[in-house]
């Protein structure tokens, strides 16, 4: 893999990022977190570096340690959520600096800050080890016993409530020390999360002085921290079943024990042991896919690469760092036996963040995996699909109220109505499908939920998570649908209580029958749900049921203007709704769905009209999912104008995507979008270099993944591919479409194919 690397010559600023302020309509000033600092992170936690000389600020999160979500009546401007965990301050004193550098590498996961202060060259190297579970840091001075430091970490918004007194989100904490290890922990009040964090601080010489609440060192050579953190919250069924928010993690342990014993076994490792082990399992997975566009390692910091970009300089390095870095995001904050990457992945600065950093279920969270799919880091899901068997009692319980209340002809037997996911939903709660009139999300968000465990199946072809969780997810969805749809006189099955996610039409969410969204999604669940009872050799009542149904779903139509219609009752393009608005949802059937296909030539372009109208300039993850959609129309000018316009205008200085505020989403589905531009395997074959723009005219890349198991690698020169190799890792037939011809052949289980391009064609070699 080529250096990737995003660096800068300044220090991140402290900034003043008040998410307060931000809600009020006052936006803040936000240099520093939010646009400067750089994020590492296991799933265990998230640390932003800000590489600060005189003070250096490692702020820490840690998922689990959250309010509740906050919609409510009392907030109307959205509190709670995830909080802060600690920011750990180390004072060095160092003011007068030369040769400034900091940096991440995106090979290694390293953060790195050096500087020359007073004639001697400082080093901090960080990382968050997945498999040792903690965060390290290794200061080090090039003279001896010239590292004079303090370690002094703080618990953020401790205080008897969140926003204002007896709301009952209060937080208190405290910081002790004993010789060199320093413990913050205390108590979340609204869950009653205990949460504990330690730094163990390992000097190489000098003298250790241990204070109340600091650890002091003079004159080493080197200085190790190792910290882990860590709350009594267990993702099990007990949280999403159990109602009384005090109650839910009651019969868990205090964390200090395994906190304790993290960094027992953490320090019998050297600093390079460590590093080791932390490169090799990272490693394992940035390396498995690659791009090379013919970028150039810049000579220039990141942040002016990135001003040069929107200046209109686009830079083939700029691109391929932006790809690894969505790769690089999703094993920073979504790895198995962890939590699932968040609207801010795992990372939060905030008393109350942005949309309470939740999984929100109408687009975000999805956006998400996308990249985990298409770019072979198909295990990286697996923390969604934990937190779903999880969730999942809880959702057939929402089903059941749901069909009650709504559909009572179709209610049956308790935990048989079907599983239902509604838009807002954290590590405590997850929400029933919204309902009108306060909702604005129809059913689809479920069914949009599903594709994911479709995708998970059909990108990996493991089949270990088929029986249990992928083949229920879908029929659990699908029977919940399949009981809020009604016949029409036309003999049509359309979704009651449907709405296109977030649209309004005269300032008031739209609700209707049968909205483009719910039927298509309805669609792709219904096909997906057979399609995995046939791999697992099931059929029964409801599948059969299931084939009928879908004949009368009508997933797609066409209005006057020549547009995918949105709602079924809409003539012309924009009659309902906002014309802009930045949710594509009448096109989930092209991407990630795949109903709008090279089959029907119609629908493609009525989605092009469409996706026309509905413009490009919008939020992040808007933008990505319109690349995606473009990618999918195989037009790879209009796919690299959305990318262009996502790095230049959603992008901050440190790559994090932009809303505005920063939510990761944009950089997962920016990712996903790159990679759908250079492979598509919807389609029932792998189409390779689909939406190739000219600004990519000659490149490569390596292992990217596509339907039935398959890793991809090829070059091209000249928009035109002349090498594939293809590894089969479940033995599929492979059918292959690159430039005019066709490849075709069966396959055998971890065979490798290599692909040559003749004057006549493709030839195997
Ligand atoms: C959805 C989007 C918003 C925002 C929020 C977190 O509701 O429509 O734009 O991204 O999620």
């Amino acid at each position: 893999m080529k250096h990737y690397e995003l660096w800068y010559t300044k220090e991140a600023p402290f900034g003043q990022e008040d998410f307060h302020l931000f809600r009020h309509g006052r936006r803040s000033p936000d240099d520093g977190w939010e646009k400067w600092s750089l994020p590492l992170g296991n799933g265990y936690m998230g640390i932003n570096v800000f590489g600060r000389t005189e003070t250096e600020r490692l702020q820490i999160t840690e998922n689990s340690l959250e309010n509740p979500i906050a919609f409510n009546a009392k907030y109307p401007g959205g509190n709670g959520g995830l909080q802060n965990f600690c920011e750990c301050y180390l004072d060095f004193g160092h003011t007068e600096i030369q040769n400034y550098r900091r940096s991440l590498s995106l090979n290694h996961a390293v953060a790195k800050t050096e500087y020359i202060c007073n004639g001697v060259h400082y080093t901090r190297e960080h990382f968050a080890s997945y498999p040792d579970r903690v965060f390290v840091t290794k200061i080090t001075a090039d003279r001896k016993n010239a590292l004079c430091m303090t370690v002094r970490p703080e618990i953020p918004f401790v205080s008897s409530y969140l926003m204002e007194e007896g709301d009952g989100m209060g937080k208190t904490g405290t910081v002790q020390v004993s010789e060199n290890k320093i413990t913050f922990s205390g108590v979340m009040d609204f869950y009653n999360i205990l949460f504990e964090g330690q730094v163990l601080v390992l000097p190489e010489d000098g003298e250790l002085i241990s204070h109340e609440k600091t650890v002091e060192i003079k004159n080493a050579s080197s200085v190790l921290l190792l910290i882990a953190v860590g709350t009594n919250y267990k993702m099990e069924n007990r949280i999403f079943t159990e109602k009384d928010p005090k109650k839910k993690l009651a019969p868990y342990p205090h964390p200090h024990d395994r906190i304790s014993e993290i960094l027992e076994i953490a320090s019998q490792f050297s600093y390079e042991k460590l590093l080791k082990r932390h490169v090799a399992d990272y490693a394992s997975l940035i390396e498995r896919a690659s791009l090379d566009l013919g970028g150039k390692i810049p000579e220039i910091p990141t942040n002016l690469l990135h001003q040069n970009y929107k200046n209109g300089n686009a830079d083939r390095y700029f691109e391929e760092l932006y790809f690894t870095y969505g790769r690089y995001l999703l094993i920073a904050s979504s790895r198995p036996e962890t939590y699932p990457a968040n609207l801010q992945g795992t990372w939060s600065r905030y008393a109350s963040s942005p949309w309470s950093s939740g999984y929100w279920h109408n687009i975000n969270v999805q956006m998400n995996y996308w990249p985990a799919f298409n770019t072979n880091l198909h295990e990286l899901f697996l923390p969604y699909m934990q937190y779903f068997n999880a969730y999942r009692p809880a959702a057939e319980n929402y089903a059941d109220l749901y069909i009650e209340k709504h559909f009572p002809e179709n209610l049956t037997e308790k935990g048989t109505n079907g599983i239902s996911i509604g838009t807002a939903a954290n590590l405590y709660r997850t929400t029933g499908v919204d309902t009108p009139p306060s909702g604005h999300s129809g059913p689809g968000t479920c069914a949009f939920t599903a594709k994911l465990f479709t995708d998970y199946y059909e990108f990996s072809m493991d089949e270990r998570y088929l029986e249990e969780i992928i083949y229920p997810a879908n029929y659990g969805v699908a029977t919940l649908l399949s009981k809020c749809m009604e016949e029409q006189p036309d003999g049509k099955l359309l979704v009651k209580y449907s709405a296109s996610p977030e649209q309004r039409h005269d300032g008031k969410y739209y609700w209707t029958k049968g909205c483009a969204f719910d039927q298509q999604m309805a669609y792709e669940c219904f096909h997906d749900t057979i399609l995995l009872a046939e791999a697992l050799g099931k059929e029964d009542d409801f599948i059969r049921n299931l084939r009928e149904k879908l004949e009368k779903l009508d997933p797609v139509q066409i209005g006057a203007s020549g547009q995918i219609k949105e709602y079924r009752e809409e003539v012309h393009y924009g009659d309902i709704g906002e014309y802009h608005h930045r949710h594509i949802s009448h096109l989930v059937g092209l991407y990630p769905g795949t109903i709008i296909n090279r089959n029907v030539p119609e629908w493609l372009r009525a989605a092009e009209y469409s996706l026309t109208e509905r413009g490009d300039i919008s939020t992040g993850w808007s933008t990505a999912h319109k690349l995606n959609a473009w990618a999918r129309l195989k037009n790879g000018k209009r796919a690299y104008d959305l990318l262009n316009m996502l790095l230049s205008k959603c992008t901050l200085p440190n790559l994090w995507d932009s809303h505005p505020p920063f939510q990761i989403d944009g950089n997962f589905g920016g990712t996903a979008g790159m990679a759908e531009m250079l492979l598509q395997s919807h389609e029932g074959y792998l189409h390779l270099l689909p939406a190739l723009p000219d600004e990519w005219k000659n490149g490569s890349f390596d292992g990217l993944t596509a339907r039935g198991g398959f890793t991809v690698s090829a070059t091209w020169e000249n928009g035109t591919a002349n090498e594939i190799k293809v590894i089969s890792s479940a033995g599929k037939p492979l059918k292959i479409l690159a430039g005019d011809a066709w490849i075709e052949t069966e396959t055998e289980k971890g065979e490798i194919l290599h692909f040559s391009r003749k004057e006549n064609g493709w030839t195997k070699i």
